[in-house]
Order: structure tokens, then sequence, then C-alpha cells
């Protein structure tokens, strides 16, 4: 493995000590927000929705023309991350749609020239970054604006199973020369209008047959002018550069079972959720997860050694919708009292086993063992613990937890009635 490692091509110049030292903030605070919006607001029925529905862009022009967010007020979309502990937000300037939220020279197909008449991305920047959160940029590798984005499998416009010489009439006048430069040109601005960025999410790849990946994006020289224009800043691995060791920052395992997790151990991930299933606002949508298994997703990302990323789809008016306000408000509840059992944890030593119905997060700096209450039972048992606790209490509000042994076991007393807290968490101090 080591040798694969060593003959996989390299981009940039950067040591893993460099890299770790690039990347500790971003591994220390383990929760952010993902925004997805764009006029995909307006139809309400996905992000997907111009593929889905195989909409031209004729019809998909009504919504730019009545996009007007007169509620847009990023202060408090900040202020609600804030309060729910993410500690990092990435907006989508473009998503697969091709409408830009922000101001750029490129185009004519931006916030400016709708009833919003402001840049969003720059409003977005300034009060995220005025409450101390760090902020990325989500940019879709894909447009279905584009008119020199050639027509592909997963197009709007697309042919199922259509021949090759069906797709080069399909195609003809359309230059991916030209969209290559034009995405240059754009992620360009992006890193260089708006001060300091910290993320970059580039999305995505899909190479093969009708399909894209590196080559069509230019991807290894995109990289090198990304790293130049922003020399600290985190991207994610969805250029198709996976022969490169330095191809990307973070894995990206999307709406994957906590369960799942696990075989990311020992790499550098952010796992990106949804509330509801889909990613842009979509009204009628009725698979919303509960504060418990939101939770679950944090405290279970956190405990295999990785980020998680949580999104939010504003309305077409710019408000996060009622059902995302109160999802992060109890996020924040339990943030409140319990967010050192999230923030610089990872998975704990192997030598801990996993208590039944328990998630286990470890700080190895301060070298705090945190057991997660799933299910309350308060008589819980540690498996095989005996020795190597010398104190116990539960983290939100520091109270004791007397314990006893049972053979090699540990037993913990807890309170008979489940504390007032969605999952309650036992804060062990290790011998
Ligand atoms: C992409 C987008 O298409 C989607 O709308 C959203 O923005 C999401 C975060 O990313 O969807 C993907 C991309 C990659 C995979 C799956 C869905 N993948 O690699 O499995």
């Amino acid at each position: 493995i080591a040798l694969q490692a060593q003959e996989k091509k390299m981009i940039g110049q950067e040591t893993p000590a460099q890299k770790e030292k690039r990347m500790a903030w971003w591994t220390h605070d383990r929760f952010g927000m993902f925004i997805h919006w764009g006029l995909y607001a307006l139809p309400a029925r996905h992000e997907w929705v111009k593929h889905n529905e195989r909409l031209t862009n004729e019809q998909y022009q009504t919504y730019f023309d009545l996009f007007n967010p007169n509620q847009f007020d990023p202060k408090s979309w900040a202020k609600q991350a804030k309060a729910a502990g993410m500690k990092y937000a990435v907006l989508t300037t473009k998503h697969h749609e091709g409408f830009c939220l922000f101001d750029s020279r490129y185009t004519d197909y931006k916030a400016t020239n709708t009833k919003a008449h402001r840049d969003l991305v720059r409003e977005f920047v300034n009060a995220f970054r005025a409450e101390g959160i760090k902020v990325g940029f989500y940019y879709s590798l894909i447009d279905w604006h584009h008119p020199d984005f050639t027509i592909d499998g997963m197009h709007p416009q697309r042919v199922e199973n259509g021949a090759d010489s069906t797709y080069a009439r399909l195609n003809k006048g359309r230059d991916m020369n030209k969209y290559r430069q034009y995405l240059r040109n754009q992620i360009s601005e992006l890193l260089t209008q708006y001060g300091k960025i910290d993320i970059l999410w580039l999305d995505f790849s899909y190479p093969g047959k009708n399909g894209k990946g590196k080559d069509d994006w230019d991807a290894v020289n995109l990289l090198k002018m990304i790293r130049k224009l922003q020399p600290g800043i985190i991207v994610d691995n969805r250029l198709n550069l996976e022969e490169y060791e330095d191809g990307a920052d973070f894995l990206t395992p999307e709406q994957v079972k906590v369960e799942e997790l696990a075989q990311y151990r020992g790499k550098t991930w952010e796992t990106c959720q949804t509330f509801s299933g889909s990613w842009g606002y979509y009204r009628d949508e009725n698979s919303w997860k509960s504060t418990h298994q939101l939770l679950e997703l944090l405290i279970g990302s956190v405990s295999k050694g990785g980020n998680l990323i949580l999104n939010v789809g504003p309305t077409a008016r710019g408000l996060f919708d009622y059902r995302a306000q109160s999802a992060l408000g109890n996020i924040g509840d339990w943030m409140k009292g319990n967010s050192e059992s999230i923030y610089g944890c990872t998975y704990a030593p192997e030598s801990f086993e996993v208590p039944k119905n328990t998630m286990l997060t470890y700080n190895p700096t301060t070298q705090r063992l945190y057991v997660h209450l799933l299910e309350y039972n308060n008589r819980l048992q540690l498996p095989q613990y005996k020795g190597k606790i010398k104190y116990a209490q539960l983290l939100h509000d520091n109270s004791e937890v007397k314990f006893t042994t049972d053979g090699n076991n540990i037993i913990l007393n807890l309170p008979e009635k489940q504390p007032d807290m969605e999952i309650p968490v036992v804060e062990l101090v290790l011998n």
C-alpha cells in the first residue's frame, strides 16, 4: 500500500504534516452547514427538477424571471448555523442548473440580473464571517444552462440510449473548450473577489460513456490554479483525480447510513446529509429526519473519525423553512450542553468496546471518552472497562455518575429518569 501511494502522482508539493496543519481547523470543527439555494427553490420539487422533467431553458426561464428572495437575510442564516454549533458553511454559488448567485462577469445568468439585484454570495460571505463561521463555496462542474456545455447522458436534453451520431448532432455548435475556460474564469472569480475562502466543494464527475470527468474540467490545471489562488483552501474529491496523491483533501460519502461510515476510518472525510432527502427546498417532501436521527448522524460521524455537513434548502423567498429552523434549534439545544463530545473528537481507542445502544467519541488531547446514550438505560454496562476509568459524569451538567464493578465490567448508576436531553452523554475520565 505504501508503494502504491508513492507511485501516485503529485500535483502540489505538500508534506503530510503540512497538509494536516492546513486541515487542522476542519478536522477539529467536525460540523458544518451546507446550503443549496438556486432557482430550483421556486418549483420546490428537487434541485434536479430541470433534469428530472427535461425542462428546456425557455421553460426554466420562468423561475429566473420570478426569482425574488425578498426575505433573504444571511445574518439570520449565520446566527442559526452558529446556534446549531456549526463551524463552517458551504453555499451553492452555482448548481447544475447553471444559475449564479454571484455577480460573475462571465454570464448574465446571475442573481444581480433578477429581482434580487444583489450579489447573494458576497452577502453570505460577509454575514457568516461576521459570526466567526468559516466559509466555503460549492460550485457545480456540471452546467445545464451554458450553451457550450455538451449535452450528455445526464443533461435535461439527453436522449436515452442515444447513438453517438445523435449526440454529435445535438452538440453541433457546442464547444467544451469554451466551457472549460468559463469554469476556470468563474472559479478564479470566486477565489479572488471574496477574500479568504476556506473550502471549495466542486461537484461532480461521472466519467465514462456520455459522462464527464477530469479531462472535461482540465482538472489537474484547475486544481493547480485553485491552490495558487487560495493556498489554505480545502478541496473535496469530486474532480475525478483519484490517481493523484493530493488530488483531494477529503472524501465525500453522500447520504450514507451511520453504520456504513466505519469503512472510512483513518481517512479524511465529510459526510453530507439532508434533513428530508433532496438538497434544494422541496415543499412536499415528507421524509424529515427526527432530532434523534440528526444527532445520531452527527455523533456517528465523529465516532467514525469524520465530519458532518448538514444541508438546508432555503425557500425561494430566502428563508429557512420552519422545519429546518426547528431542527437546527433542537441540534443547538443539544450542542449547548454536549459540544465537547464533538469538537476535537474522533473515534475511541480500540481497547474500548462500544457498549450496547451507545456511540463513543474520544478527545485525544484531553483524553476524555464520551459515551452517547442512544437508548436510555440507567444501569448501563461498560464491558471490560474495569480499571480503565477514574471518574464519570454527565457531560451537560458535570454531575457525578457513580459506578460499581461486576467482574471486568463497569456498571454506571445513572439517574432513574432520563435527564431532559435527547441523547445524554457520559464523560469518562480515563486512568
Ligand atoms: C450531487 C448533486 O447532484 C446533488 O444535487 C447535491 O448537490 C449533492 C451534494 O451532490 O449529487 C451526487 C454527487 C455524487 C454522488 C451522488 C450524488 N456520488 O458520487 O455518489
